[in-house]
């Protein structure tokens, strides 16, 4: 029987020295050391040994039963170390290699300049406000002393939905909407940014969906003069405290008397020259009081109440200030012209 045991025990020794995973090794130990293990047969058989050699073969078998064990366990551990290590060595990670460039965005060059301007009118205290752009005749022309066949309707050729929807054609519908909610009552100062459409085609300097920003203070006793000192400030903070600023007499239906601005060239600081066509100045944007009509149709009596407007498109401002002289680089989102107005 001893010599049954260190067979079993050899044989069981062999195995596991010869065990590549966990999985064999848990079958080497259900087949020696499992309830119906080759060493549990061995020790059932005890019964029939004498008083003398029971206690001696049974000391043998417990002491192979431990070696079995041990050496499983330590096979065992010896695997897992092995495995470990493996995982290790796959999962290394070299920090000394180059990092993965991200690619970062920035906003659209519109955008920031549309941002500039409104931060420039709230540093004046004007508030900002949105609109549909998908308005109705009233609020894009009659409420703006626009009535129906009024030939300057035609100077905006208008994408109609129905005939009493429409694409808006200027931003102004939102100051009239603006101030028909403050009631005839309360003095205000707005921008309102946005998106304007018109039916023209695309070319250099026409698109038929372009930027405007509009701007509109009503209180007692706005002047023209108040006009004049809003639009220099803006100018002077746009495009350089050394630019001078110049108002010549124009026509909109919604202002009177209306303006036109201009701003002295920076290239020939006056003299003449291909950006300025010779004349010196640069026009910028239009403006005026606006009309009785217009403050009383939104509820403001114009004995009391008067206001000034005025309006321009960002994407000539931001044409002159950065040289740009094609406005469909703002709508065909080429990166190589994007990039180029990103901050860094
Ligand atoms: C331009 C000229 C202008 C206005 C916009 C306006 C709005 C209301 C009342 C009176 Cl609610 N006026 N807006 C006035 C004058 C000129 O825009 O050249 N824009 C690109």
């Amino acid at each position: 029987m001893k010599e049954q045991l260190e067979a079993i025990q050899a044989e069981a020794l062999e195995k596991v020295e010869q065990a590549k995973n966990p999985k064999e090794l848990q079958e080497i130990r259900v087949t020696y050391l499992g309830k119906k293990g080759s060493l549990t047969k061995v020790l059932k058989g005890m019964g029939k040994l004498s008083k003398e050699e029971r206690p001696v073969v049974g000391q043998i078998a417990n002491v192979v039963r431990d070696a079995i064990a041990k050496a499983l366990d330590d096979k065992s551990e010896m695997l897992e170390q092995i495995a470990l290590e493996k995982q290790l060595e796959s999962e290394a990670i070299d920090v000394t290699l180059p990092g993965r460039p991200v690619n970062v965005g920035g906003p659209h060059l519109l955008t920031s300049i549309v941002e500039e301007i409104e931060d420039l009118f709230i540093g004046m205290g004007y508030e900002v406000r949105e609109g549909p752009e998908v308005e109705t005749d009233y609020y894009n022309f009659e409420a703006l002393n626009l009535p129906k066949n009024h030939p300057a309707r035609d100077m905006q050729d208008t994408f109609y939905i129905t005939n009493e929807l429409l694409m808006r054609t200027h931003t102004s519908p939102v100051q009239a909407r603006t101030m028909q909610e403050y009631k005839g009552e309360k003095p205000f100062k707005m921008i309102c940014p946005g998106k304007v459409y018109r039916r023209d085609t695309d070319d250099a300097t026409h698109s038929h969906q372009f930027t405007q920003i509009e701007g509109l203070y009503v209180d007692k006793n706005v002047r023209m003069s108040d006009l004049k000192g809003t639009l220099d400030k803006f100018a002077k903070k746009m495009f350089g405290e050394e630019r001078e600023i110049r108002l010549r007499p124009s026509f909109f239906p919604f202002t009177e008397p209306s303006v036109e601005m201009d701003i002295s060239c920076k290239v020939c600081q006056g003299a003449g020259c291909s950006v300025c066509k010779g004349t010196g100045w640069i026009e910028i944007l239009g403006g005026g009081m606006v009309h009785p009509k217009v403050l009383s149709m939104a509820g403001y009596n114009p004995e009391v109440y008067s206001g000034f407007a005025f309006g321009m498109g960002p994407e000539r401002i931001a044409m002159l200030k950065y040289g740009v002289n094609d406005i469909r680089g703002f709508y065909l989102n080429d990166k190589r012209f994007l990039k180029q107005y990103h901050k860094a």
